[in-house]
């Protein structure tokens, strides 16, 4: 097969994954008919507002590369809503203060900030939900599902690098402090994406650990490549509030190194990445070119 039709095959399995993970939506989150409907109503109005879907689709990915013989699609969902959990509270006026995500104007814009905060208490919750609920035929999966979850997106990891991130504000922090907190707050969700793939796959401890290992790659690296556009692009094309971190005086990459680094940076964890996926079992034709895919994004 030569380059171009590669690259279809994979946009193709791209847009397919994604619409599978929006098409299950409906099937396993509450309808905006339900009670209270604005509540359910900010939950959709998030969920479905867009977004590239990449935690889900990485789930997916490592799942089919490995065979699963149970649905992923439960998994991905739960992923989702957690990540459109944190994005509504990263929104948030007491955080970010974004108007614009995802093309469309925040939840506490669209909402209230009351409605915002309580739309984001119940997808974190309802992505356990999830996982106990849809796994409760396979006991041990569904258990290490939510454990790897709920670690990741707790104190120590996604919660806690986003605390870190706001003591920083205003500071200048050391290269190893920025990938500190890089770690936890964009590559804890990625590591557990990935991880996840192979845990729901009933792949053995020591594969769900390097496919760990290879998601904290990846989310790092999509961290720095978050950083050079929020500083190169502008909001029509991100979809969201551009040159945020200047105006929240948040240390990035770019402003620590300059975009020159960063982007040198950016290469070296993507290539990184493609080495811990060489060492890792199953077909990775897709994985390979999603790296890439990463790398090279404009959103
Ligand atoms: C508990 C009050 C409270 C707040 C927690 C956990 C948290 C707030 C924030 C998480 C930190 C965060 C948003 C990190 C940024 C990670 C990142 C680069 C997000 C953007 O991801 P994309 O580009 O977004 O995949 P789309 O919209 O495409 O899904």
């Amino acid at each position: 097969m030569n380059n171009q039709a590669q690259t279809n095959q994979f946009q193709e399995q791209l847009q397919s994954c994604r619409k599978s993970v929006e098409a299950s939506f409906h099937d396993y989150l509450p309808s905006e008919l339900e009670e209270p409907h604005r509540l359910h109503q900010a939950i959709n109005y998030s969920l479905s507002a867009g977004g590239k879907r990449i935690r889900p689709v990485l789930l997916m990915a490592v799942a089919n590369s490995l065979s699963s013989r149970l649905d992923c699609l439960p998994a991905c969902v739960a992923v989702e809503c957690l990540h459109t959990y944190s994005l509504i509270h990263d929104d948030l006026p007491a955080m970010d203060n974004s108007d614009l995500r995802r093309g469309k104007p925040t939840c506490h814009c669209q909402f209230d900030e009351a409605t915002a905060i309580l739309a984001g208490d119940a997808l974190l919750t309802l992505a356990f939900d999830l996982l106990a609920r849809e796994y409760s035929h396979s006991p041990t999966t569904g258990l290490q599902l939510v454990q790897e979850l709920a670690v990741a997106s707790g104190s120590t990891q996604l919660v806690g690098g986003q605390m870190m991130d706001l003591e920083n504000t205003g500071r200048q922090p050391t290269v190893k402090q920025l990938e500190n907190i890089n770690r936890r707050k964009t590559g804890a969700l990625f590591a557990a994406s990935t991880a996840m793939g192979a845990i729901v796959a009933e792949a053995d401890k020591e594969i769900c650990a390097h496919f760990r290992h290879f998601g904290a790659t990846l989310g790092a690296a999509f961290q720095v490549v978050d950083d050079i556009l929020d500083s190169t692009q502008n909001q029509e094309v991100l979809g969201k509030t551009a040159g945020l971190d200047q105006t929240n005086e948040k240390i990035t990459f770019v402003s620590l190194e300059g975009l020159e680094a960063a982007r040198n940076r950016a290469h070296k964890l993507t290539n990184d990445a493609h080495s811990l996926l060489d060492n890792l079992p199953g077909d990775q034709f897709f994985l390979n070119h999603l790296i890439e895919h990463l790398l090279e994004r404009t959103h």
